[in-house]
């Protein structure tokens, strides 16, 4: 039987890392490898889950599925996101616990879908009735909508989230959904205005414009054509195995679903309309804007009188000293106050959905909670910009967490045990979220601060301040640690700054930097479109409120995001963490580098009960305290005292080696025994 399994597992691997012998960096993507091939997508590294995306539908979501990994203890069946979420349920439903899904890896890997597998399952097994499976319905009807609206075709991703997303699903006693709550981190509004090279702009407009009947399109005043629009990219309109069509349906359906009035969709569609219609108006020295036909259909879309549109368009109001100073737009200032209206038009229209989606799905009370965190993956592209910088922040601050919550974890245990705890810098990753976040001169403070220096400020002088201050920074650093993350080169491109995330080195470009976290909306275009005859473009421009004139700043997209991302500290109370590790392409897996602790730990008694054969003195049986037990049999076997520590209830080892020669020598032992009891048995025949 001992050799059958291994040579099992010699072609499909092992399903747990932490059995791999030896372990090494070629041993584990090779495990890994060996299992894709097999289509073994999950793989655990102890209670984590990795997956590889197989990018094509395999048999392993079917509720027969579901039946067979419900009530069943994780490491029972084969590795499974099912598994994980079963595990997670069941600990949240039996002991209570409130329970956090953490889904990292770059983009592509497959974090959106094993958010909604995950949700779905969770589905499948909690409690049914008619009031409950309205509350999943609705719960899981909330996915199409965010992702219509703030997912995009990438060049890594046909799907590609461009928002964070966390997700609490809220139980009862009983362990049955009672409702959720969503928070969305930073939508790429950029992409409203412009998207990379062979890239689309977010789907529901592309949606829309396919699926329509004719007379809602000739309501809205568009065309079916993607040509015509400005902001919609041309050479990657139509996406294979995308069905925008199908997909408006759906999307209609799932809002209905969530409780969307016949009204308010209506007005969701005007305003998409209204951004599409926005991208074409044009402006010329000569003549302006007045009186396109694109203008006044979007001011009839939205109510607004288009003399105080196209007024928006032409001044910009400045209050000094009490007085209101109004400077023309010269053409590309202009074209600057336009897109920077579509692109806060589009995501106050975001957050607002995320918001309404709340108010239907959130519950009036609640006993414990799931929490599932889907963000954008990490990106590292030939061309890295502002929004790259921050989707990056996002994932080092989420490794971050991870990595408190897990040595937390594990810390607690150490002192339960009695064991001695030594902090190991190798595992955190705080200094580059410092670096980023730091009040005083982290980048995004550096960059609020060169954003409101009076004088002539550009992304150069930015880029200057920033190699200044880290490049002092740094040698400071430099001598009280090696691994300052900020890296000054003197071969890198002249626009540039680079810096060594967990997932790698990534080169920035800063042209844009400045815009992007400005996000400036002159107030004569919020003023214009809060005196819109339509209530949710009213709601969405609340500072255009003349009587609320208020003379502060809104703050940067930098800050913004500092401080959505901060929020995430509330994550720590959850007392139960998973995380799953997805890469995208299969043999890119990085591993998890050298255990800094104790990888293993085993309570005394299964220890000694496995191990006692092996020695003489505690073979057959030891009439002493187990610990004892274990303690001679380590003596006996002679493993170095450096490799494991006594805790008060667990033996720790330090080494998976320490665990495999245990095993091996188990398993000789075994077999020495088997071979004994057949000769015997042969001599008796
Ligand atoms: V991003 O950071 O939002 O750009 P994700 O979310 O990690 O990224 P996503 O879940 O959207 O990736 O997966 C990308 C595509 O891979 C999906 O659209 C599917 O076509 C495909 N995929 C992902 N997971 C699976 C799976 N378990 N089985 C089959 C999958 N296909
Ligand atoms: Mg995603």
């Amino acid at each position: 039987m001992e050799v059958k399994t291994s040579l099992l597992d010699n072609m499909i691997g092992v399903g747990d890392m932490v059995l791999l012998e030896p372990l090494s960096e070629d041993s584990f993507i090779d495990n890994l490898r060996k299992r894709f091939d097999h289509n073994e997508i999950y793989t655990y590294i102890g209670s984590v889950v990795i997956s590889i995306n197989p990018y094509r539908s395999l048999p392993i979501y079917t509720p027969d599925k579901v039946e067979e990994y419900r009530n069943r203890n994780f490491y029972e069946l084969s590795p499974h996101i099912y598994a994980l979420a079963d595990e997670a349920y069941r600990s949240l439903r039996d002991q209570d616990k409130d329970q956090c899904i953490l889904i990292t890896g770059e983009s592509g890997a497959g974090k959106t879908e094993a958010s909604k597998l995950v949700m779905s399952y969770v589905a499948a097994v909690c409690g049914k009735g008619q009031e409950v499976n309205k509350v999943k319905e609705q719960l899981l009807q909330s996915n199409p909508v965010l992702e219509a609206f703030g997912n995009a075709k990438t060049v890594r991703n046909d799907n590609s989230s461009r928002f964070g997303k966390y997700m609490d699903i809220e139980f009862d006693f009983k362990g049955d959904p009672l409702g959720g709550v969503i928070s969305n981190y930073l939508l790429e509004k950029s992409r409203v205005v412009k998207q990379p090279r062979g890239e689309r702009n977010f789907h529901v407009f592309y949606q829309l414009l396919s699926g329509a009947s004719d007379d809602t399109l000739k309501k809205l005043k568009l065309e079916r054509d993607f040509s015509k629009y400005n902001y919609l990219s041309l050479d990657s309109a139509a996406v294979n195995g995308l069905d925008d069509a199908a997909n408006f349906r759906t999307v209609r359906n799932a809002m209905q679903i969530v409780g969307f009035m016949e009204d308010e969709m209506q007005s969701v569609l005007e305003l998409v309309a209204a951004v599409l219609k926005l991208g074409n108006i044009e402006f010329k020295p000569e003549s302006r804007c007045n009186g396109t036909d694109e203008s006044r259909e979007m001011c009839e879309l939205l109510g607004i009188e288009q003399s105080v549109l196209e007024r928006a368009f032409s001044y910009r109001t400045v209050e000094a000293k009490m007085e209101k100073v109004s400077t023309t737009l010269n053409v590309s200032q202009a074209y600057y106050a336009r897109d920077a209206l579509a692109k806060n038009l589009y995501s106050r229209l975001f957050s607002w959905l995320v918001t309404r989606i709340n108010e239907s799905i959130k519950a009036k009370t609640r006993h414990k909670v799931m929490g599932v965190l889907d963000i954008y993956g990490f990106e590292i592209f030939e061309d890295n910009s502002f929004e790259q910088f921050i989707i990056n922040y996002c994932n080092e601050k989420l490794q971050q967490i991870f990595i408190e919550l897990t040595l937390r974890e594990e810390q607690e245990e150490y002192v339960r045990e009695g064991i001695e705890w030594t902090n190991i810098e190798y595992f955190n990753n705080a200094v580059i979220c410092d670096l980023i976040e730091n009040n005083q001169n982290g980048i995004l403070a550096m960059l609020d601060e060169e954003c409101l220096r009076p004088g002539t400020v550009t992304d150069e002088t930015f880029l200057d301040k920033l190699n200044t201050v880290c490049a002092e920074h740094q040698h400071f650093e430099s001598r009280l640690s090696k691994n300052s993350k900020f890296l000054t080169d003197h071969s890198l491109p002249h626009n540039c700054f680079r810096i060594q995330h967990y997932a790698g080195k990534v080169l920035y470009r800063v042209e844009g930097f400045m815009d992007k976290n400005n996000d400036l909306l002159y107030r004569d275009l919020s003023q214009a479109m809060y005196k819109a005859n339509h209530s949710l473009i009213k709601q969405l421009f609340p500072e255009g409120n003349p009587a609320k004139v208020n003379l502060k700043r809104p703050p940067t997209a930098g800050f913004q995001f500092r401080a959505s991302v901060g929020t995430q500290k509330s994550l720590p109370h959850f007392h139960r963490l998973f995380w799953s590790v997805i890469k995208r392409v299969p043999g890119l897996m990085e591993t998890e580098g050298e255990r800094a602790g104790y990888a293993f730990r085993q309570t005394y008694e299964p220890c000694l009960e496995r191990y006692k054969m092996l020695c003489k003195r505690t073979w057959p049986h030891w009439r002493g305290p187990a610990r004892e037990g274990v303690e001679v049999l380590m003596t006996d076997l002679q493993v170095p005292p450096e490799e494991f520590s006594y805790g008060r209830s667990k033996i720790f080892i330090r080494n998976p080696r320490t665990l495999f020669f245990l095993e091996e020598r188990r398993k000789q032992c075994l077999e020495d025994l088997a071979t004994l009891i057949q000769k015997i048995y042969r001599g008796w025949k």
